[in-house]
C-alpha cells in the first residue's frame, strides 16, 4: 500500500522494499557530496559511502531533490548528477516546498537529509560533521538549520562532532538547550571533526550499536518531544589531521572569508574548501575518514535496530 508520503517522497525500489520489510537502512546525505567535497573525489565517495553501508548489511538511501521531487535512494546515474551538475543548490528543509513548486534540484543538508528521512521512515543517517551556531554567531546570527531540524526529528545522526569550523561550545550549548541527546561513541571527549577530539567532554557515553539502538527504543518508549539522537564517533587517532596545522590553516581560512565577506549558504562549502587547498588535501582525508567511521558506525546501529 503506498502511503500518503509517497505522493511527495519517492523512494528508490530498493529502499521502499527494504522499508517495507523492516530491513536496515541508512540514509546519506547529498551536500557533503556537491558541496562540500572537491570533484571528482566526490562521485568516488558517494559511491564508496553506499558500498560501505551494503558491506555491513544494510541498504543505503542518499537523499537529494530532483527535478522537484524528494528522492530517497539514488541509482548510479542519479548519483553522477549530485557530484556533477552544475550549479546544484544546497537545500535546508525550508527550501525543500520551493523546490518542489518550481521543479529544481538540489542536494540536501544534514537538516532536509534528516527531515526527509523520518518521512520516509528512516531511522539511521550518517554525516561527516553537523552544521552548528558558527563564529561570529553575535553579530550575523549564522546558526544551521541542521539543529532546529535535529530537536524537532526523530531520527539517529551518526557524525564526527560539529563541524570545526563552528563555534563548538555555543553548538553544544544550544544541542543542550533545544534538548537533542547527544552521546559520544567509546569517547568522553566530544569529537572535534576533522580532529579525534574538540577538547570539550560529552556527558553521555555508550560502547556498541546496541546501546545505541537502547537510547533509541527509550526515546520512543518515553514518547516526548521527536528529538534526535546525536551519536559523536571520533575519527580514529592516527587518520585525524594534524591538530597545529589545523588550528593554523583554519585561523588562516576564516580571515579569508571575512576578508572576502563569505556569509550564509555559502560559508561552509568556502571553508571546507580553504582547508583542503592549504593543507594539501590532508583536511580531506581526515573528513573522509571520519565519514567513512561514521557511515560503518550507522550500518550497524540500523542492524541492532532492525534487529536482523
Ligand atoms: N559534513 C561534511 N561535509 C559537509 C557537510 C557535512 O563532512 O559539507 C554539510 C552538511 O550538509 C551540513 C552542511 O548540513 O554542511 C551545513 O551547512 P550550513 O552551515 O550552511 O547549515
Ligand atoms: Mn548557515
Amino acid at each position: 500500500m503506498r502511503s500518503s508520503t509517497d505522493l511527495v517522497l519517492r523512494p528508490s525500489d530498493e529502499v521502499a522494499e527494504a522499508l517495507a520489510n523492516g530491513a536496515p537502512v541508512v540514509a546519506l546525505e547529498s551536500t557533503i557530496i556537491s558541496h562540500g567535497l572537491p570533484q571528482p573525489r566526490n562521485l568516488e565517495v558517494a559511491r564508496e559511502l553506499e558500498g560501505v553501508v551494503r558491506a555491513a548489511g544494510a541498504v543505503p538511501a542518499t537523499i537529494a531533490v530532483l527535478d522537484g521531487v524528494p528522492r530517497i535512494g539514488l541509482d548510479e546515474a542519479e548519483l553522477e548528477r549530485i557530484a556533477t551538475e552544475p550549479g546544484l543548490r544546497k537545500l535546508s528543509q525550508r527550501d525543500l516546498p520551493v523546490a518542489a513548486a518550481v521543479k529544481a534540484s538540489g542536494a540536501t543538508t544534514v537538516s532536509a537529509t534528516s527531515f526527509l528521512a523520518a518521512r520516509a521512515g528512516i531511522r539511521v543517517f550518517a554525516t561527516g560533521g553537523l552544521g552548528g551556531v558558527h563564529r561570529g554567531w553575535t553579530e550575523d546570527q549564522d546558526e544551521s538549520a541542521d539543529l532546529d531540524t535535529l530537536a524537532r526529528t526523530r531520527i539517529t545522526v551518526v557524525c564526527a562532532g560539529v563541524k570545526s569550523i563552528l563555534d563548538v561550545p555555543a553548538t553544544l550549548q544550544r544541542l543542550e538547550t533545544r534538548g537533542v541527546s547527544v552521546v559520544g561513541y567509546r569517547t568522553d571527549t566530544f569529537p572535534g571533526f576533522y580532529l579525534t577530539s574538540s577538547g570539550l567532554p560529552v556527558d553521555w557515553r555508550i560502547e556498541s550499536p546496541q546501546e545505541a539502538a537502547a537510547v533509541m527504543r527509550g526515546q520512543d518508549a518515553l514518547d516526548g518531544p521527536r528529538t534526535a539522537l546525536i551519536v559523536a564517533n571520533p575519527v580514529p587517532e592516527d587518520l585525524q589531521l594534524d591538530p597545529e596545522l589545523h588550528d593554523r590553516v583554519l585561523a588562516e581560512a576564516l580571515a579569508a572569508a571575512e576578508r572576502e565577506g563569505v556569509k550564509g549558504q555559502a560559508i561552509t562549502p568556502f571553508l571546507l574548501g580553504y582547508l583542503v587547498d592549504a593543507t594539501g588535501g590532508a583536511s580531506l582525508e581526515a573528513n573522509l575518514a571520519a565519514v567513512r567511521g561514521n557511515t560503518a558506525l550507522a550500518a550497524r546501529i540500523a542492524l541492532a535496530w532492525s534487529g536482523s
